[in-house]
């Protein structure tokens, strides 16, 4: 079916069996979201009851977006654990249900099914052993670990004592791991003796001994065996999780903390300086994960859930181990990657494990669409009953080839827009009561009051269709609280930019039927397979380089990846520029951040188009990395405008 506006724009209206297996239909939804907006307290107060709290809260919402005064508050007056929410009260009904499915990397090893009752005592020994180690409520446990159950138990763990864990992905380097070791001043790490992945393996563990030089001695370092090789140890800082298992009693108290008390530090990266610590809450952050799950994905009972993200992501947070647990749901862990062995890996746990919903990022569907049809085509997908999509925009061609050849055409596609901040979806079609248009996310969640902005007045724009700045008016449960230690910069950050609003750094537009779809960020942050970077700390580890004067990086568009990573790099005076230096700098660019960061193009540039004051012109830049000479736009405030004529004429090939 064609839009009436825009012919070219396909719309999908729910099927008739979605509609009616739904927990949310169109009437149902435009009832919800009236209520949610127009008495918040009312609203989220009786959903609050999702959770089962030690001492109920009389408070809901006490939240301000005034710059100055930002204060963000649910359930403030409440007490509750969190690993009770998600184990504990399952047990009477579903000790014997799978919890987590785990599947590893390597296919020819066995899957593991970790009912309840299982998880419960694996969760609780881990609990014991943590404090074993003298970790208490509210001190900081970095997470370094491989896609294994052992994150789960680590994170639920962690909220079990009170304790606050910082997950660190294990594609970062030990630079990374330290600079957040000690950002949180963690007290423990926790990480495995190598991370498997597509058939290679990371050596965590001697990743985390060099990150563990850059940190306090008397920081802990609590090992996982997950391949069994050999690893170097330090007694009395290294301990052995396996050994200690053992031994480990498996009950443990779950503690109780205020719907307040931090849950979680994840460190994301903005447009300026380096990543910040993301804070996250108890009560709220829970509540909007779970509730999300469930309505977004319309998760029933007997469901089998898979999202592919890594536990290293907020995405992994909330849609693996909060939301689906605190359901009671089962839910899908996956070590590997999807091109291994082969490209219809995904496929094959989908058939294997009879996946109902699956959510994956756009970058892994254009990668696989490149690889041709008979890899979905050969795994029996009948099972699938819903397909989702986070972490960038996914273009139009993508979500077709995701909807037709691996949905049959039946699925429908939930395309979530949320951040590590907001701590769930802000925006995405509900599968039981909103139409579908390729490459939009649709409609805002329920007490989400997006509104798109002008840019330069700062003026909210009321009438469709319009394009702008992506805000929200009011605050959400699952918003994140503060940057750790750092409140000021929450707020600079996220409140300064436009009075009243969170601000969240996309672009969006709002069509004639008030759908919304996001246009990419509008600061410097790109979107690299779906992770997020600031092109700030790229050039921060470029320009640590001795041979290095001066870099710009600046986001391309990448066939796969959504975003590449370029780079224009001024080198000293008299260093010769060569293609072994541009290696060496990829390289170094790694072992500063991570492959992840790993720059696709660089370029030497002379000279940067700079202003007369000095500052970057990166708008240029961007242009130029996206070969668009044609709109360069006004060039005379430029220092030195021949500098321009340079890099187009010795712009790289992407
Ligand atoms: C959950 C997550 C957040 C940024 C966000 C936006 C982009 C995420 C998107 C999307 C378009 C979607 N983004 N989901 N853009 N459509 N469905 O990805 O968190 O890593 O913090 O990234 O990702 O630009 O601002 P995070």
């Amino acid at each position: 079916m064609n839009s009436p506006a825009h012919p070219e724009i396909r719309v999908f209206p729910p099927a008739s069996d979605t509609v009616a297996r739904a927990h949310v239909d169109a009437a149902k939804y435009q009832e919800m979201y009236a209520a949610s907006v127009n008495d918040p307290e009312a609203f989220w107060g009786e959903q609050g009851k999702r959770l089962d709290w030690i001492k109920p809260y009389s408070q809901v919402k006490n939240t301000s977006f005034e710059l100055g005064n930002v204060h963000i508050e649910w359930f403030g007056d409440g007490t509750l654990n969190v690993s009770a929410n998600c184990l504990d009260r399952h047990l009477a009904t579903r000790a014997d249900q799978t919890a987590i499915i785990f599947e590893p990397d390597n296919p020819d090893e066995p899957a593991e099914y970790i009912t309840y009752a299982q998880l419960h005592r694996r969760v609780c020994r881990m609990a014991n052993i943590l404090e074993t180690l003298g970790v208490r409520k509210g001190d900081r446990v970095v997470i370094y670990l491989p896609m294994i159950p052992e994150a789960a138990y680590a994170m639920l763990a962690c909220a079990r004592i009170g304790a606050i864990h910082s997950i660190v992905f294990a594609g970062f380097s030990p630079d990374a791991l330290a600079a957040r070791i000690n950002g949180c001043d963690a007290k423990l790490v926790i990480t495995a003796d190598h991370a498997p992945r597509g058939g290679r393996k990371t050596p965590l563990k001697s990743n985390a001994d060099a990150a563990l030089l850059h940190c306090k001695d008397t920081v802990k370092c609590l090992v996982v065996k997950r391949t069994g090789d050999q690893t170097t140890w330090i007694a009395d800082r290294d301990f052995d999780y396996n050994e200690m298992v053992l031994e480990a009693n498996d009950y443990s108290r779950p503690v109780e903390v205020n719907a307040e008390d931090p849950l979680f530090i994840l460190y994301t990266s903005g447009s300026t300086g380096q990543p910040k610590g993301v804070v996250h809450t108890s009560g709220g952050y829970l509540l909007y994960a779970a509730m999300t799950h469930e309505i977004t994905f319309d998760y029933h009972e007997g469901d089998v859930y898979w999202c592919t993200a890594d536990v290293g992501w907020v995405t992994g947070h909330s849609y693996i181990v909060y939301g689906p647990l605190a359901n009671g749901a089962t839910t899908l862990m996956f070590e590997g990657v999807p091109t291994y062995p082969d490209a219809s890996r995904f496929w094959q746990v989908c058939e294997k494990h009879k996946v109902t919903q699956f959510y994956t990022a756009p970058t892994a569907i254009r990668a696989l669409m490149g690889q041709g049809d008979e890899f979905v085509s050969k795994c029996d997908l009948s099972s699938l009953r819903l397909l989702g999509s986070v972490g960038e925009p996914i273009n139009p061609e993508a979500w077709t080839w995701y909807h037709e050849v691996v949905g049959k055409g039946k699925c429908p596609i939930v395309d979530t827009w949320w951040q590590t901040e907001t701590g769930g979806h802000l925006l995405t079609p509900l599968p039981g009561a909103h139409a579908l248009k390729p490459g939009a996310a649709m409609k805002p969640f329920f007490g989400v009051q997006p509104v798109v902005l002008d840019p330069q007045s700062g003026e909210e724009i009321p009438e469709s269709p319009t394009e702008g700045v992506l805000c929200l008016r009011d605050s959400w449960p699952g918003q994140m609280r503060t940057v750790w230690g750092d409140h000021e910069r929450f707020e600079k950050t996220y409140f300064a930019d436009y009075k009243g609003y969170y601000f969240s750094g996309d672009g969006c537009r709002r069509d004639e039927d008030g759908d919304y779809w996001i246009t990419g960020r509008v600061d410097d942050v790109i979107n690299v397979s779906g992770h997020r970077m600031g092109t700030a700390e790229v050039e921060s580890a470029l320009v640590a380089h001795v041979a290095v004067a001066e870099a710009a990086v600046v986001g391309y568009p990448h066939e796969i990846k959504g975003q590449g990573i370029y780079c224009y790099v001024t080198l000293m005076h008299e260093q010769e520029p060569s293609d072994e230096l541009k290696k060496e700098l990829r390289n170094w660019v790694r072992t500063e951040i991570g492959p992840i960061a790993s720059p696709d193009v660089i370029q030497w540039a002379p000279g940067l188009p700079k202003t007369r004051s000095g500052k970057i012109m990166r708008r240029i830049l961007r242009k130029i990395a996206e070969n668009d000479f044609g709109s360069l736009g006004d060039t005379s405030t430029l220092a030195d405008p021949s500098v321009v004529d340079d890099l187009i004429a010795n712009r790289a090939n992407t």
